[in-house]
């Protein structure tokens, strides 16, 4: 009846409207094909089942965590940055110096497929380790479309090597490459007449995404973006309000964006066009915290308006060298005033939303059979342990 059973355990289902958590006592969890078969109390599983099912002996699970914006796949790292930031400089005078993103656009463009998918395997392994199943990857530090091409095929290979299912977004949009320089609106023209079909011809991304920042691209630049995007039957996000407000998050809800990220200067406007357009918001405290924000992302606003809140590491090696979702649990609740629930939600159901996969985020029966293991009394235990915990078990379904 069922490939797998599994029984003794409690099992934070993260679905609405029951206990919090979705939280089921003394339960059982069935498995056929990959997918859920049965979710539920043990005293419910059909006769005779209970005596073959595995005896988890009182854990904890939870469904398969996944991170919903990374950009995973870089060459080099920008470790001195880090130090030239301590002696008093900001992110911004560093990237408008010549280094941050474009230093690893130099690194990333130099380095070949093996190299970046060897170190992106390395990286995922760390993500997958803490209980990851799920990770969307960006591209956007080749900025010329062969570079960008070898980064969306690094992320595959290394997703696959890590057996973990990986959502890819084209980031074109993150900075100006040194060819362009001077000339904004050109690349974007470059990047919605060829980059965005090249890569819809590849079928390797499901989204676009852009940085609407100063130091990024501009509303009116994103909003071009976004129409290629669609043309070519591709999903848009949107980078928006992490150091100013420039109104991204309304815009990506006025084109039905999956998600709208970072939010720190986010207004009420914006906050209220996303709960209407069902964007989900995806909070970074890693980038908050390594850059030393102060502006917290307005979460009671975003409560109130009842949009859906997701968490993700934004791992990448300028604002965010974190490898650790479970860092974030901890995090969004001591940061931004999350929940533990809320936080929980946000990397697993919310997260599942935000990358357009309907098929995971909840241990319901007919989700995939990705699940993570605990050996804790409760679950908001997970955002309490600075840093997380080792999960006991990590299942995978076949991808
Ligand atoms: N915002 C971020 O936090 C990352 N990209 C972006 O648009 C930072 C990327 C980097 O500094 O390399
Ligand atoms: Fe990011």
């Amino acid at each position: 009846m069922f490939d797998r059973l599994y029984s003794n355990l409690n099992i934070a289902a993260m679905t609405t409207g029951g206990a919090p958590y979705g939280a089921i006592l003394d339960g059982a969890i069935g498995v056929k094909d990959g997918r859920l078969a049965f979710t539920g109390p043990a005293a419910e599983l059909p006769e005779g089942a209970a005596e073959v099912a595995e005896d988890c002996g009182g854990q904890w699970v939870f469904p398969g965590f996944i991170d919903c914006h990374t950009h995973l796949v870089f060459g080099g790292n920008r470790a001195r940055e880090f130090e030239m930031r301590l002696n008093g400089k900001s992110y911004e005078e560093i990237a408008r110096a010549g280094g941050g993103i474009i230093s690893t656009v130099r690194a990333t463009r130099t380095a070949s497929l093996e190299d970046l998918t060897v170190s992106a395997t390395k990286r995922l392994k760390y993500l997958a380790a803490g209980g990851v199943t799920t990770v969307e990857i960006k591209s956007g530090y080749g900025l010329a479309i062969e570079d960008e091409i070898k980064m969306l095929k690094a992320a595959a290979h290394a997703a696959e090597n890590c057996a973990i299912s990986v959502s890819l977004t084209f980031l074109g949009a993150h900075a100006l490459p040194p060819e362009f320089a001077g000339d904004s609106d050109g690349y974007i023209d470059h990047i919605c007449c060829d980059m965005i079909p090249a890569i819809a011809d590849t079928g390797l991304a499901h989204s676009v995404d852009a940085f609407c920042e100063g130091i990024g691209f501009s509303r009116e630049q994103t909003k071009r973006v976004f129409d290629a995007a669609k043309t070519h039957g591709l999903k848009v996000k949107l980078h928006a309000e992490q150091l100013s407000d420039l109104s991204g998050a309304e815009l990506a809800a006025e084109y039905d964006a999956l998600s709208a990220d970072h939010l720190e200067y986010v207004s009420e406007k914006s906050i209220k066009a996303m709960a209407k357009a069902g964007t989900v918001a995806v909070l970074l405290p890693g980038a908050y915290y390594v850059l030393n924000e102060t502006k917290k992302p307005p979460v009671e606003l975003m409560r109130a308006a009842g949009v859906d809140i997701a968490l993700a590491t934004d791992a990448n090696p300028g604002s965010s060298p974190v490898f650790s979702l479970q860092l974030m649990l901890h995090m969004g609740c001591t940061l931004f005033g999350l929940t533990p629930e809320e936080a929980l939600a946000g990397i697993t159901r919310n997260a599942a939303k935000a990358l357009g996969m309907p098929d995971r985020g909840t241990l319901e029966v007919g989700n995939r059979a990705d699940m993570v293991f605990f050996d804790i009394d409760e679950p908001a235990e997970l955002a309490y342990w600075v840093g997380g915990l080792p999960p006991s078990k990590i299942i995978k379904a076949p991808l």
